[in-house]
């Protein structure tokens, strides 16, 4: 399988509960290795521009406000099948339909406030780790 990167956020939500702790180890102990990390708190504009793809559903300003609401903390995962490897490890968007033990079923509170984001694709992988680190800031494994 090979080595993918993946950009994931720990959202306003799981930041402001104390758990970006737990939620980093369950990526370390899935075998993904954080090759990049910052602490950051969005501005509107930061925040339209990541989540460009879904201006025009009738959601977006309400993701917007609750991804402005404090800060989050912005992670490159590197490992194998990475981008699908988080993604399952999140569980499903709406934490009611999120599987046992995902990070969504064990934080998330509402589909709006549901604890972190993952990369969906391997082009969006691409886009979203460039917005948010420059290559000298990432240090993958040796
Ligand atoms: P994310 O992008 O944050 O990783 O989440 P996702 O792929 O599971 O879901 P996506 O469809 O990309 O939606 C982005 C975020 O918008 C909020 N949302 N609200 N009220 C709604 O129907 C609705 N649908 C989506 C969620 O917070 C979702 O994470
Ligand atoms: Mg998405």
């Amino acid at each position: 399988m090979a080595q993918e990167r993946t950009l994931s956020i720990i959202k306003p939500d799981a930041v402001a509960k104390n758990a970006i702790g737990e939620i980093e180890s369950r990526f370390e102990k899935a075998g993904l290795s954080i090759v990049a990390m910052k602490m950051l708190q969005l501005s509107r504009e930061q925040a339209e521009g990541f989540y460009a793809e879904h201006k025009e559903r009738p959601f977006f300003r309400d993701l917007v406000d609750f991804m402005t609401s404090g800060p989050v903390v912005v992670q490159v995962l590197e490992g194998e099948n990475a981008i699908l490897a988080n993604r399952e490890l999140m569980g499903a968007t709406n934490p009611r339909e999120a599987a046992v033990g995902t990070i969504r079923a064990d934080f998330a509170e509402s589909i709006d406030a549901n604890a972190v984001h993952g990369s969906d694709s391997a082009e969006s992988a691409i886009r979203e780790v460039d917005y948010f680190f420059r290559g000298d800031e990432i240090c993958p494994r040796a």
